[in-house]
C-alpha cells in the first residue's frame, strides 16, 4: 500500500492511525499542502488525485480518496483488529462522533477554505485565526457534551478499544494544539482524558506529525 499524504494534515493523520491500529505497512508518499505553490495545486496531482486533496490510499490497483471511506475499506478487507463496534447502535454511534469531526468541524478550517476568506473575503490573519479557533471551540463543545452524557463512552470515545472516532478527534486536537488556532484542552476535560489515553497507544505515537518523513521539510508549506 501507499499513502499520499501530508504530515501536517489532520485527514493524513487520521488514515496513519488506521493504519498503524491494524499493523499495516505501508510506503510513505509526500504530498506537500501550502498556501502557494503545494504539490496538490500542480496538474500532475490533480490529475492523479481530481479531489486535489489528501489523503489517498493506493493498494493494488485501487485508489482511494476521503479518509472515511478509507476507514471502511480498511475495516471491510482487514477486519483484525476492529475499528468500529461489532453492535449496529455502537456503529452508528462510531460513524456519527467521526462524522462530526469530519463534516462539522474540519472542512471549515481547511486550507481551500481558508484561502477563499483570504483571498475573497478579506480575511487577514487575526481573522483567520478567530475563525479557525471558533470553529473548534464550538465542534468540541458539542464533542465534549455527548462524550460526558454517554455511558458508552469508555477509555476511548466508545469503550475500551480505539475507533474511528477517535482516529478522528486526535488528529482535531493536533490542529486545535498548534500555534495556528493556539488552543488548550482544558474546558474540554473529556476530549482531554480521551486524547491522553490514545497517545499512550503506539499507533497514535507512529502517526503523529513530528514523526514522519516530511516532518523536517516544511519550506513555507502550511502550519497549522
Ligand atoms: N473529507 C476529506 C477531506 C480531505 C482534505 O480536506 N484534506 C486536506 C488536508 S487535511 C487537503 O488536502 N486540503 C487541500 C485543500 O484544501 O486545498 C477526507 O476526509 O479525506
Amino acid at each position: 500500500m501507499r499513502l499520499h499524504n501530508f504530515h501536517l494534515s489532520s485527514t493524513s493523520f487520521r488514515v496513519r492511525i488506521a493504519l498503524a491500529l491494524k499493523g499495516l505497512d505501508y510506503e510513505y508518499v509526500a504530498v506537500k499542502l501550502a498556501w502557494k505553490d503545494g504539490d496538490h495545486d500542480r496538474p500532475e496531482y490533480r490529475a492523479f488525485n481530481p479531489q486535489a486533496n489528501v489523503p489517498v490510499l493506493e493498494d493494488g490497483d485501487a485508489r482511494l480518496t476521503q479518509s472515511l471511506a478509507i476507514f471502511e475499506y480498511l475495516e471491510e478487507k482487514y477486519p483484525e483488529p476492529p475499528i468500529l463496534p461489532r453492535d449496529p447502535i455502537g456503529r452508528a454511534r462510531v460513524r456519527s462522533l467521526a462524522l462530526f469531526v469530519a463534516c462539522e468541524i474540519q472542512p471549515l478550517n481547511n486550507l481551500r477554505a481558508e484561502r477563499f476568506l483570504a483571498a475573497s473575503m478579506g480575511a487577514d490573519k487575526d481573522a483567520l485565526r478567530r475563525w479557525r479557533r471558533h470553529w473548534i471551540q464550538t465542534g468540541f463543545d458539542v464533542i465534549e457534551r455527548s462524550l460526558a452524557s454517554d455511558p458508552a463512552t469508555g477509555t476511548f470515545c466508545h469503550g475500551e478499544t480505539p475507533t474511528i472516532a477517535d482516529c478522528c478527534l486526535v488528529p482535531q486536537i493536533a490542529n486545535a494544539l498548534r500555534p495556528a488556532a493556539g488552543l488548550e484542552l482544558a474546558p474540554w476535560p473529556t476530549i482531554a482524558r480521551i486524547h491522553r489515553a490514545c497517545l499512550e497507544l503506539p499507533a497514535f505515537q507512529a502517526a503523529l506529525p513530528q514523526n514522519q518523513p516530511d516532518h523536517a521539510r516544511v519550506d513555507g508549506a502550511r502550519r497549522e
